[in-house]
């Protein structure tokens, strides 16, 4: 069974993420159809994509897949996660691609939503930061996407707090491009694609990843990076961690000792 759909039509491609009973958590095998797609629109030439989920979705989607993280002591969030998969693909596709949002962002959705290139929302959308409720040690260029997306003190609120920030408010912080009425998200956001698709292909695709490598300009040193990637182990081998997914599957409220 088909996890997403996709579309095609005067050179912009659709993704439409397609599994509300799980709410569109990004599963491994969903993250591999939408690199399919993403491979299939970058064959036919396509110059703008639209990432988005069913018409007025509650959730657009739950984030990573939280039974797929791993309890065995590896890197939840290592360089082979799918999740991590997904953000470089989002980043390196040599076309905008457009989050178009309608219902709640939660975790690593978010990140992939702040991974895109444009956002237009419905007034109900939601984002929330949520390592701190599932007591996950985000990764480096993980916090950075955030960081990128907005100020340092919004990502401290959203990362600490793990609440999430309504379309609204995340307009007026320039996390997001436009805030959109629900009836009028799609016509505006097809439009606001083909204005960006009757420009120049080849000059779009280098400022993109200009703007890609200038985002992630950020120096640090061999020692800095070995310290933080420690940090996160002991965070990942804590008792809290595997407490953390366990109180998810169990659908209850975790509870946290710090150890
Ligand atoms: O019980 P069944 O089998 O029907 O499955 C339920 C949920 O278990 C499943 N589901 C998920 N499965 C895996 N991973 C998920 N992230 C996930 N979210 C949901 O979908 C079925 C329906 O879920 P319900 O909870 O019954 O749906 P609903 O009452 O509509 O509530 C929707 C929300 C989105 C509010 C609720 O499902 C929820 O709180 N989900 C988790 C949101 C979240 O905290 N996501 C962050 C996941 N973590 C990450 O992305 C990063 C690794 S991190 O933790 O670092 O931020």
């Amino acid at each position: 069974m088909s996890l997403i759909t996709t579309t095609l039509d005067a050179l912009i491609g659709t993704i439409t993420l397609d599994n509300a009973d799980k709410r569109n958590a990004l599963s491994a095998a969903l993250i591999d159809e939408i690199s399919a797609a993403l491979a299939e629109f970058h064959e036919r030439k396509v110059r703008v994509v639209v990432l988005r989920a069913q018409p007025r979705a509650k959730v657009w989607s739950a984030g990573h897949d939280v039974g797929e993280l791993p309890t065995d002591g590896r890197d939840p969030l290592g360089w082979d996660d799918p999740l991590r998969y997904l953000i470089r693909e989002i980043e390196d596709f040599a076309a905008p691609v457009i989050a178009m949002i309608e219902g709640g962002v939660w975790g690593g959705a978010c990140e992939a939503v702040f991974a895109c290139d444009l956002i237009v929302a419905a007034p109900d959308a939601t984002f929330a930061v949520t390592p701190a409720k599932l007591g996950v040690p985000y990764n480096v260029s993980g916090m950075l996407t955030f960081l990128n997306a907005t100020s340092m003190r919004i990502v401290k609120e959203m990362a600490f707090t793990a609440m999430p920030v309504g379309a609204e408010r995340a307009e007026r912080l320039g996390m997001i491009n436009y805030v959109v009425p629900s009836g009028e998200i799609e016509a505006f956001t097809y439009d606001f694609a083909a204005r960006i698709a009757q420009n120049a292909p080849l000059s779009i695709a280098v400022m993109k990843e200009q703007l890609r490598i200038l985002a992630g300009a950020h120096p640090m040193s061999p020692q800095g990076f070995e310290r933080v990637q420690g940090l996160r182990r002991i965070v990942y081998d804590s008792a809290d961690y595997k407490e953390g997914i366990r109180a998810f599957k169990e659908k209850r409220r975790p509870v946290f000792t710090g150890n």
